[in-house]
């Protein structure tokens, strides 16, 4: 079979969606760190709809960490399929709004150029919560982070997002031409306000006046961003390809819905999101906090409970009816009272994340969502709980997924097999359960004690000490599957 490319879309069947516009009038307004799946999938298709009339908003994407991007998409001239799929069957949609991928390892002068160059007027990211380099408990920069410490003392030869990000503006700074917007569209909580923190101190450990130019110049608009997009399989791969009559190295499969929710604040000029229907709004807290705490708070407690329990997606666990009560009572009872979303109909957006959970053709793996728990775990289920806390309610339910979390960690499943515990931490957590033995309190003691995940506060908050260990004894005694049991209201 041929591959995918732009000779290739004249011979696909008529049920594959094309580019509806000529991709050789377009020029990049957009430079994209970390051309990842969900990127793929949300603000690249978001960008497929509006370039038939705004051909200045091309999207260069550029990889920081992934140099196997570049190599499956450069073949295609940066063509992908996203394949949307659900109940019903998979849509696949050829994506032309990527037009060129810059791997960052090996052409950082190119990707430092680009970004210099005033046609680009927005910097977007998805890197990942780690990609920040910061203190997932506070949101500062970590200025102790190798990646950090390396581009402090080498920054034209910047290896982190921060660090390109401030080479980029101080070359643009130099040759007086103004700085371009920060866009961050990770899961990380106020978004904006975080990425611009964490770039604005890098820039002023380079230079004071440098420092002070990025908190004075650049804008750093808040997102909420909202699909759910698994990393892609080999018999996705296969699927795909079949489908379209053409091999496709790197397919992106999702789901129908997608949402995002946009800070207007765009000095340099933005393309008409509005138009292709995303929300722009004033301040996207509420909507951060409601998706962060809502779905995502979920997901990581379907995670970890899930692959504890041998479900390996997320689809899988929601066929478990003690898991989908669980959920349900979670946001419900826990999560929907720490809430202020006027307008937002919160019973209704819970059921249809639950449906979004149970597709059954998105194959989620609950491992994958458990990666990274220590940069997830503050903004998903912590905050949550210290509200519930100070407001002396319950949080029975959110301290499950953080006991969970804890087990997870642990490294081995219920059956005695190793867990791969993919975290920027897994060397310390491991080393912290592998020190507690098989004693709940001791593992609690140890994990509560690491002021990045879980503050200063939480290590003397005795109610969370009760019920997280309770949980833990629970869990060790009986497994994931009989602690959900007992623990939901039938
Ligand atoms: P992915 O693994 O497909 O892509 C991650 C990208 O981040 C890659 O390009 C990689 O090179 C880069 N990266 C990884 N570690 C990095 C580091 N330390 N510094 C700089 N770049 C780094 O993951 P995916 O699915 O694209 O998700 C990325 C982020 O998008 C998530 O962490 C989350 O913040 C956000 N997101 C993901 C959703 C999903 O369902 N996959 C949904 C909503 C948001
Ligand atoms: C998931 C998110 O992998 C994870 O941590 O919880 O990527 C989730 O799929 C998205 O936030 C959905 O919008």
């Amino acid at each position: 079979m041929t591959r995918l490319s732009t000779n290739s879309l004249s011979n696909a069947p008529a049920s594959v969606v094309l580019p509806a516009y000529d991709r050789t009038g377009l020029t990049a307004g957009i430079v994209h760190l970390g051309i990842g799946a969900f990127h793929r999938a949300h603000m690249a298709v978001y960008l497929d709809d509006l370039l038939k009339d705004n051909a200045d908003w091309a999207i260069i994407g550029a990889s920081l960490r992934r140099p196997d991007t570049k190599q499956a998409l450069g073949p295609q001239d940066c063509l992908y399929t996203v394949a949307v799929r659900d109940a019903s069957g998979t849509k696949p949609r050829v994506i032309g709004s990527i037009v060129d991928i810059i791997d960052a390892n090996v052409e950082r002068e190119r990707l430092l150029e680009t970004m210099a160059s005033p046609n680009i007027r927005i910097v977007s990211l998805t890197i990942t919560e780690k990609g920040y380099c910061h203190d997932p408990a506070t949101g500062e920069l970590d200025a102790k982070h190798p990646d950090i410490v390396h581009d402090l003392a080498n920054p034209e030869n910047a290896r982190s997002a921060p660090g390109l990000i401030v080479a980029a503006l101080a070359r643009r700074r130099a040759a007086d031409v103004a700085p371009f917007t920060v866009m961050s569209c990770d899961n990380l909580p106020s978004n904006g306000v975080t990425c611009q923190r964490i770039v604005s101190r890098f820039a002023s450990l380079i230079d004071a006046d440098l420092g002070r130019w990025v908190a004075d110049n650049v804008a750093f608009p808040g997102t909420m961003v909202d699909r759910i997009v698994p990393a892609t399989t080999d018999a996705d791969r296969e699927a795909v390809s079949k489908m379209i009559g053409a091999d496709d190295a790197w397919p992106i499969m999702t789901e129908p819905y997608t949402q995002w929710v946009i800070e207007d604040n765009f000095p340099g000029g933005r393309p008409p999101f509005e138009t292709v229907g995303a929300q722009l709004v004033e301040s996207v807290e509420p909507f951060e906090l409601m998706k962060l705490r809502m779905l995502n708070g979920s997901h990581s407690t379907l995670s970890y409970l899930g692959y504890l329990a041998g479900y390996e997606h997320v689809s899988d666990a929601m066929e478990d009816e003690n898991f989908v009560k669980l959920v349900h009572q979670m946001q419900t009872d826990e999560i929907m009272p720490t809430l202020d979303m006027p307008g937002t109909d919160l019973p209704t957006y819970r059921d249809q994340l639950l449906a979004r959970f149970a597709n059954p053709a998105l194959k989620h793996r609950t491992w994958q969502i458990a990666m990274d728990g220590s940069q997830k775990l503050p903004q998903r289920l912590l905050g949550t709980i210290r509200d519930r806390l100070a407001s002396g309610n319950s949080i029975d339910r959110l301290a499950l997924g953080v006991a969970a979390w804890m087990r997870y960690v642990m490294g081995i499943d219920e059956n005695g097999k190793s867990i791969e515990v993919k975290d920027p931490m897994s060397m310390r957590l491991m080393a912290i359960a592998a020190e507690a033995g098989q004693s709940p309190e001791a593992l609690f003691d140890g994990l509560v004690a690491l002021p990045e995940i879980f503050g200063s506060d939480l290590i003397d908050q005795q109610v969370f000490k009760s019920v997280v260990v309770g949980h833990l004894e629970n869990l060790f005694e009986h497994g994931a599957s009989q602690t959900v049991a007992d623990l939901v209201v039938q």
